[in-house]
């Protein structure tokens, strides 16, 4: 990008094949949406004692549709074609027939992974949540759709790579766009935990599920899955990333604050959002408190790349402000263009991460972890991060990407109603997320149907959160449909554009020709995934090979 400041206000045009490839993501990712809205709006009600649920329906039914389709279905699919655009972009405007090729094989078989996945959802047959947890056991089928999503993500990996591979081939000295960058990295994340939950499935979950193996090793299992489950929140946080650093500073009509800043961080997740799965699982039993001890450690170490991102946003912000004139210590604020729905989504999602991040460390601290483990505390911090911060700018990005590769435009009514769409969205969810963590401090379990846990006095004392989770849930159901009308509006009747295309927000540095050229160990894969494996190694061998040897570990199955 140093490379080619031109690219900054070029019009650019989608072809019509990567548009379509593209479009048919994040089609799918709002069925899934839709779907996990639907769900979430009937559990919440019915957890807070507002409703009863028809009898053929089930509460953790509700909620498996819910976890699976907003945390696993809707980010993938959203993820994989946010990734595409930018690489279709910035890698010479073409994602090439080879890439493409993969990408919609990959794409297939999570369309059907997710539909077998979901079938068995609806007739009752994998009432499982999202974690899966054996000994709750699902039919075959459900684990067997899982796997298709993964190897399905997989291919989709593969896409990034190729064109990633090809555009370096043909531009040998030159940096890399830090886009294609910053993509590369989220797929080598993902590649390297999704080997976690694959195992677990391909050679604990399904032979068992058939019937083939009587027990499973609970503990081995959910081991994987961890190993799994807290890279993959980071494979839905760094796309929102990569948005903050490469188009916000564009769209404030700022500048890249380093080229080389973003590329380290994005390496820092590498390293160390693996080896840190324990902290799920610091209530457990099984696994040596120093194990715990150490992955807690390193759980600290990746909250680093996050606070350089808090402070290169900052920075970012500021410098823009002060370059279009503001004064005073806090003038740049009044510069921020707050009536941008692109701007303003993402803006509310970065401050809702101050306090959600926080929470996060609270749940990281193996004491206090010991109060708001398994209550709704934990509830609330995923809302705030994966619901909040993710999804506010997933939405931003939406808004402004969908017209781009329709040929319409976001035009003022659509910003408007996408603002409107963030305060539904951000009342909702403090009404919802701040209560979670009160009544979570106050004890009330998480996954738990309504329950007056016979008359027990405590719960008086979440009778009010509870009522305000329950508000909180509807406000949040209209968000969601809010912004699915927002999205066919841009995707089907917004007017045309007039000019020939549209301008990727994709920011440069102010200075370019004095930039300093990242260094190219930063580029360098195969170091920076050497290390995560000895990491890796260094914080799973020996628990593991405890956890395999104790056959008290194992359990028959527990089938709704
Ligand atoms: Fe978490 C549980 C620890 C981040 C998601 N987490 C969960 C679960 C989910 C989840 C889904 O250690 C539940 C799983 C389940 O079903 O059981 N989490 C952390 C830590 C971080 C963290 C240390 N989590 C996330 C993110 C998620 C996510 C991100 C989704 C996207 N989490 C835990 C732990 C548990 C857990 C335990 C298990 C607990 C238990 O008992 O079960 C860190 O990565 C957080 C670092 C973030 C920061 C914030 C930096 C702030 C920024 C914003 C800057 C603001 C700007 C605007 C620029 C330190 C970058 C300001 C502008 C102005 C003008 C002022
Ligand atoms: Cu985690």
């Amino acid at each position: 990008m140093q490379d080619n400041p031109a690219i900054q206000d070029t019009l650019f045009r989608f072809s019509r094949k990567d548009a379509n490839l593209i479009l048919a993501h994040f089609g799918f990712s709002f069925f899934a949406l839709f779907l996990g809205a639907i769900a979430g709006l009937l559990q919440g009600l019915q957890r807070n004692g507002y409703i009863d649920l028809p009898g053929a329906i089930g509460y953790y039914q509700l909620l498996t549709v819910h976890g699976v389709m907003m945390a696993l279905i809707f980010t993938t699919f959203f993820i994989m074609g946010f990734l595409y655009s930018g690489l279709a972009r910035t890698l010479d405007g073409d994602l090439t027939s080879g890439a493409r090729s993969f990408a919609w094989i990959g794409y297939y078989m999570m369309v059907v992974g997710t539909l077998m996945a979901a079938y068995e959802i609806i007739t009752n047959d994998a009432s499982v949540l999202y974690t899966f947890y054996a000994p709750l056991q699902a039919d075959p089928l459900f684990y067997i759709g899982l796997a298709l999503v993964v190897v399905g993500s997989w291919l989709g990996s593969i896409a990034v790579f190729l064109a990633y591979g090809k555009w370096r081939k043909k531009h040998k000295g030159e940096t890399t766009p830090l886009f294609a960058y910053m993509a590369v990295a989220t797929m080598i994340l993902w590649d390297v935990c999704s080997v976690g939950v694959a195992v677990e499935v391909v050679f604990q979950l399904i032979p068992w599920s058939l019937g083939w193996e009587p027990k499973i090793n609970v503990a081995l299992s959910r081991t994987l899955f961890w190993y799994f489950g807290h890279p993959l929140v980071y494979f839905w946080l760094l796309p929102a990333y990569i948005f903050w650093y490469i188009s916000i500073p564009h769209i404030i009509k700022g500048h890249l604050f380093s080229d080389s800043l973003p590329r380290l961080t994005f390496v820092l997740f590498i390293l160390y959002s693996v080896p840190v799965g324990f902290h799920h699982q610091l209530m457990e039993p099984g696994i040596a408190s120093f194990w715990k001890f150490l992955q807690v450690v390193l759980t600290m170490a990746v909250v680093i790349p996050s606070l350089l991102t808090a402070f290169s946003m900052v920075a970012t912000f500021e410098l823009a402000g002060r370059e279009q004139g503001a004064k005073g210590l806090f003038g740049w604020l009044k510069k921020l263009p707050w009536g941008d729905a692109r701007f303003f989504t993402t803006f509310m999602g970065m401050l809702i991460f101050i306090p959600a991040g926080a929470g996060g460390i609270v749940n990281a601290s193996y004491q206090l972890d010991q109060v708001v483990h398994n209550t709704l505390w934990i509830t609330g911090h995923f809302h705030l991060t994966i619901a909040s911060t993710v999804a506010l700018t997933f939405f931003a990005i939406a808004y402004w990407l969908l017209p781009a590769l329709t040929g319409r435009t976001l035009n003022r009514f659509a910003n408007r109603l996408g603002i409107v769409q963030t305060w539904v969205w951000v009342i909702g969810m403090m009404l919802m997320s701040v209560s979670m963590h009160i009544v979570g401090l106050l004890g009330e379990p998480r996954r738990i149907a309504y329950s007056t846990y016979q008359d027990h006095p405590v719960v008086e004392s979440w009778e009010p959160y509870r009522v305000l989770m329950g508000i909180g849930s509807m406000f949040l159901f209209v968000g969601v449909l809010l912004f699915l009308f927002i999205a066919l509006y841009l995707w089907l009747f917004a007017p045309r554009r007039e000019e020939e295309g549209f301008v990727y927000p994709i920011a440069v540095l102010k200075q370019p020709e004095q930039a300093v050229k990242p260094p190219a160990i930063l580029e360098r894969w195969s170091v920076w995934v050497a290390i995560t494996v000895v990491l890796v190694l260094i914080a799973y061998t020996a628990p593991v090979i405890q956890m395999v040897k104790h056959d008290e570990h194992e359990s028959a199955p527990y089938r709704s």
